[in-house]
């Protein structure tokens, strides 16, 4: 039989994983129990995995061990090249869920019936960090879908912030290399506070918009839980009719928005270097599966037309308030990965994967993206054959005369592997389709064959500006903070003073602030290659502060305890944190756990040492008179109480918690409250509910 046949390839994988079982036709004996025979590769079973063999106790170790061999050199290539970008990722399954039909929009199988399910792999990931890099890098982070719907896999590789450094492909290669650590030492890694990223930047106008999301708090998510997605470029619905209608992908998440302070990340990458991958897995693995709403930005070309900036310009929004968002679909991630490196390792993602009733427009990073994923894939993957391996296959039928390779997992039967071809239908393999197969819109294009760029490309500062003002003033302190936090692990000051000289374009209370926190002058503004407009209106959509959450649902309250903990308080904590669908984890002087005040002794998730209050959303401190005596003097226990004040966390502690309050130099504000009694935990939890008590942070926080 000619071509591809997914039922051939499902029986090669069935057979593989028999295989891997040892299951297909097993001729010696078993361990025993039902426990499989440890074999080699080549299935023959292994009498000593424990030495090598040698000619006589202190003798050299033979060549013919064969099993000894082959266990090296198969362990000697478990490594694949990491990804150039985007390296450290977690993914996880699911399915995304249409809420209505679109069949007047999109053709898109996927958006046809309400209700209907796609199968979904999503991958995130930090950009500028290694494979081992922490997780609460300041970066962005990569959020990437693979939808396998019934017309084929359809992947949107976005990222968790809506514009881009760049407009133009040509310099991804230097961005890269300007941001990753230095040629010349190999560090920094999985950091933009270093020279060559922010001399980079200061010489491209074009990614101040950027500059000044990266800066903001959406680089320090609180998990991937609690972020935004975004397709980022312009893509295209295209009906049966074959009309166009520009859209715009976004992620909103069920749970809100939601990110950490700097202090806190750089204390959390020390903590839990996994914290979000733990987070990710613990929250699926609990059956508390995260969601994300599909959001579409439709527009068509009179808008495109009339709006102030280009939507082939990927380093633009559009405002939700000028072009509303849509929310078509959800997408629910309710399974870990079998296997970390079968999947999240080999899953490769290609922003050239769209299926008919989407289609590209002529974004030029869009574009050159489209060139470049599937270089990617074959350096990392080592075959073109990497479509084969399960989490890259398409989960419906497909048929193709696509051939041979390295590692071919699939190979059809029959004579017939080209087309056109006269064996008939039975023999002669897959046709064409030319009634629902992919057809690329038919855009008009013509143009002189130059190297330039659209003219709206060049307004600069216009909607960093309109990013900063639509901030509330604590995210504008965090935004101001984080440059000059970057700026000072720069150590060439004329890199330093062109930055602030764009920031004043921006917005001179900002540039002003930098200055100020960096001791320098404020230099003059670098000059607009196009006129600032300085009124946009507000964008409220794009604050963290504005589009937060309105309950504790999902976040995490650490409990500090000691022998003698009030049972009663503890309980009515717990009860309810898990009320509002949140959890609780209890931290003591030991792990193996503390006796509560009904003499019961419970277990503990952390020994204090090992879980500071960075871990947490909220903390309670139910300590006996003795146990905060005996805290007190922890450095460990002080710091979990000043670092969650410093934080701008809501505490709540029982009165005997005082010597530890006052040891960590802790003075009862509003986001403060004592337990006196169980009734003290619902209203306790609610206000938990704001995650932080922001007013406190101007008091804490004055350099
Ligand atoms: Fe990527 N990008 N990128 N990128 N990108 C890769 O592909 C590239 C860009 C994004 O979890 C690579 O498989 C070019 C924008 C994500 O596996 C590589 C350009 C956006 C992921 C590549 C861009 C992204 C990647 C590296 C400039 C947001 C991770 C490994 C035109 C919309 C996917 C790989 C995963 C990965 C190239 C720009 C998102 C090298 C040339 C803009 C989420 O092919």
């Amino acid at each position: 039989m000619a071509g591809s046949n997914s039922d051939t390839f499902q029986s090669a994988r069935m057979a593989d994983a028999e295989i891997r079982r040892g299951t297909g036709g097993e001729t010696h004996q078993t361990a025993g129990h039902g426990v499989p025979s440890l074999t080699t590769q080549q299935g023959v079973p292994v009498a000593d995995d424990q030495n090598s063999l040698k000619s006589g106790p202190r003798g050299p170790t033979l060549l013919e061990d064969f099993h000894f061999r082959e266990k090296i050199f198969h362990f000697d290539h478990e490594r694949i090249p990491e990804r150039v970008v985007h390296a450290r990722g977690f993914g996880a399954h699911g399915f995304f869920e249409s809420y209505e039909s679109l069949a007047h929009i999109t053709k898109a199988d996927i958006f046809q019936r309400a209700g209907e399910q796609t199968p979904a792999f999503v991958r995130f990931s930090t950009v500028a960090g290694n494979k081992g890099s922490s997780d609460l890098a300041r970066d962005v982070r990569g959020f990437a879908v693979k939808l396998y719907t019934k017309q084929g896999n359809w992947d949107i590789v976005g990222n968790n912030i809506p514009v881009f450094f760049i407009q133009d492909a040509i310099k991804f290669p230097d961005l890269v290399h300007a941001v990753k650590q230095e040629p010349d030492r190999g560090f920094p890694q999985a950091q933009t506070a270093h020279d060559n990223f922010w001399d980079f930047i200061s010489l491209m106008p074009e990614s101040i918009n950027m500059a000044l999301w990266i800066m903001s708090d959406r680089t320090i998510p609180r998990s991937f839980r609690f972020m935004e997605g975004f397709g980022v470029h312009t893509f295209r619905l295209i009906n049966a009719e074959g009309k166009s209608t520009f859209v715009k992908f976004h992620w909103k998440p069920k749970l809100g928005m939601q990110s950490v302070v700097w202090n806190e990340a750089v204390k959390l990458n020390g903590a839990d270097p996994d914290y979000h991958r733990r987070d990710l897995w613990d929250a699926i693995q609990s059956g508390d599966f995260p969601e994300w709403e599909l959001g579409l930005q439709l527009f068509d070309d009179k808008f495109a037309d009339e709006f102030e900036f280009d939507i082939l310009d990927a380093t633009k929004i559009i405002p939700e308030e000028r072009v509303p968002v849509r929310r078509v679909g959800r997408l629910v991630l309710n399974r870990t990965v079998d296997n970390f490196f079968a999947e999240t390792e080999q899953v490769a993602f290609h922003t050239a994967n769209i299926v008919p009733g989407i289609d590209f427009t002529n974004d030029p990073l869009l574009q050159g993206r489209n060139f470049s994923y599937l270089d990617t894939q074959l350096k990392r993957l080592g075959s073109p054959n990497f479509t084969h391996l399960p989490v890259n296959a398409p989960k419906c039928p497909f048929h193709h005369f696509q051939q041979d390779g390295h590692m071919a997992l699939y190979n059809p039967k029959g004579r017939a592997n080209y087309e056109p071809n006269s064996w008939g239908n039975n023999s002669g393999g897959p046709r064409e389709v030319p009634d629902v197969g992919f057809r690329s819109f038919a855009a008009e294009d013509s143009g002189v064959k130059r190297r330039v760029r659209a003219e709206l490309f060049a307004d600069h500062y216009s909607q960093a500006r309109q990013f900063y003002l639509s901030q509330t003033e604590i995210e504008q302190t965090h935004i101001k903070n984080a440059f000059v936090f970057e700026l000072s692990k720069v150590e060439t000051p004329a890199i330093r003073a062109r930055v602030v000289s764009h920031l004043v374009n921006v917005d001179n209370v900002l540039a002003q602030g930098v200055a100020n926190g960096l001791g320098i002058e404020l230099p003059p503004a670098t000059e607009p290659a196009r006129k600032v407009i300085n009124d946009l209106p507000s964008s409220p959509a794009l604050s963290i502060v504005k589009n937060g959450p309105s309950s504790f649902k999902g976040r995490k309250l650490g409990i500090l305890v000691s022998d003698g903990a009030d049972a009663s308080l503890l309980s009515a904590l717990e009860h309810a944190v898990i009320g509002q669908g949140g959890m609780i984890e209890l931290v003591a002087p030991t792990v193996g756990g503390f006796k509560a005040s009904d003499g019961q002794v419970r277990p503990a998730k952390q020994k204090v040492n090992g879980g500071p209050s960075v871990l947490y959303d909220a903390v309670a401190l139910v300590l006996s008179d003795r146990g905060a005596q005996l805290l007190s003097q922890e450095a460990t226990a002080r710091d979990f109480v000043a670092d969650a004040f410093a934080h701008a966390k809501f505490i709540a502690a029982t009165a005997a918690a005082k010597p530890l309050l006052d040891k960590a130099g802790v003075t009862f504000d509003a986001g403060c409250r004592v337990l006196q009694s169980p009734a003290d935990a619902q209203g306790f939890v609610k206000q938990c509910g704001e995650l932080r008590y922001w007013a406190r942070e101007p008091k804490v926080q004055v350099v």
